[in-house]
Formats: structure tokens, sequence, C-alpha cells
């Protein structure tokens, strides 16, 4: 008995410092009309320093039946990404972005060389010879990111507490390649988002 209190106590205190240490961060996106926004990219950067971010051993975005996919991607700074082209057709990928200009000519199955996306930004990706394919790879800083599933919202584990720009980014928001930046503080418990951003024409193909 003369024990009980000052284990209690201990105990306490580690869980109270687990917990000041990783909260959960979900947030919902919504559209112009207040819908759900599938496949918008969330990602969070600390106001002051930076969370180290290694680089994912490989991504793959597909071509299948002329399209993209997945037509959104996010990926950490340094990540090689292999275009496969499941189709018959020979496609011709390309992006003028500065993110990361790029070409890969009519090619069929999978290109020589993955293309390694090694600086942060926005990276728009079509085909030369189907005009209505693209796709958006999100190069990210920072290990803290989720993409919306098709009810708008993502979670992002394991935040350590503190400030940080919440930013929020979606392919029909073209013009502000920045999104939308709320600065938030991240402490102990889960928190909830909510993010409107001014998409009115979902440039994306409906998820099925
Ligand atoms: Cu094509």
């Amino acid at each position: 008995m003369r024990f009980a209190l000052p284990i209690a106590l201990a105990l306490t205190t580690s869980l109270g410092c687990l917990a000041a240490q990783a909260a959960g961060v979900a947030v919902s996106v919504k559209d112009a009309a207040g819908k759900p926004l599938s496949r918008a990219v969330v990602s969070l950067e600390p106001v002051t320093g930076r969370v180290a971010v290694k680089p994912l051993p490989s991504v793959e975005v597909g071509q299948i039946k002329r399209q993209f996919a997945p037509q959104v991607t996010i990926v950490p700074v340094g990540t090689p990404v292999t275009f496969t082209n499941f189709d018959t057709v020979r496609h011709h990928v390309y992006s003028f972005s500065s993110t990361k200009p790029f070409e890969l000519k009519l090619y069929a199955g999978v290109p020589n060389a993955p293309v390694v996306f090694d600086k942060p930004g926005i990276a728009v990706v079509g085909c030369n010879i189907h005009d209505q394919m693209a796709a958006w790879i999100a190069v990210l800083d920072t290990p803290l990111y989720g993409l919306t599933g098709a009810d708008g919202r993502t979670r992002i584990g394991a935040v350590g507490a503190g400030s940080y720009r919440l930013k929020v980014w979606h392919p029909g928001l073209a013009n502000t390649t920045d999104g939308v930046v709320n600065v938030i503080t991240v402490g102990a418990p889960d928190m909830e988002h909510a993010v409107q951003l001014d998409v009115s024409a979902d440039p994306l193909v409906p998820l099925p």
C-alpha cells in the first residue's frame, strides 16, 4: 500500500509525457459548395525548424485506361517515382513544372528509370498523346501529410506538440500554388480541423 501512490503518480506522468509528444490531427476538407473534397493534399510544417524527412524507396504512378492512377500523389522530397504504363497504347509523360521538369518519350511498360522528385512543390504531369490525362505530384519537405479520402477526411498521426502551418492544397486550386495555410497549435489531445477550399470545378476524375 505504501508504494501505490508513487507508482500511480509515475504512471500518470509518463502517460502525460507520451500524449504531449504526439497527437493526431484530423482534417476534413470541403469544396466551395460545402461538399467533402477528396484528394486534397494536407500537410503540417513546424512554424520554426523542420521535421526530418526521408524519401520513400519508390512510388508508382501508373497509366490505366488512358488516365493516371492515382491522379494525386504525395511524396517526401527525394522520392523516385516510376510511371508504369499498364495500357496497350504508348504514353509520352512529361512535366513543365519547375518542381521537376522531365519527359519520358513514347514508351510501353516500365520506363528505363524512375523520376526523382528532388525539390518541394507541385509537379503537374501530362501526356503528350492524350490531352485528358493529368496527374499532380505534391513533393513535400515534411513527413507529416495526408491525402483526403472520398469523405474529404485525412488524419496525420504522431505530431509533436508545437505550432505548425497546416497547408491544404487541391488541383482545383491551380492558381493558388500554396493552397490555404492556417497556423495551428498542436497539444496533447487529438484535434479536428475543418478547411473549406475555393474549389468549384474539380478537375479530377471522380473516385469509383
Ligand atoms: Cu497517353
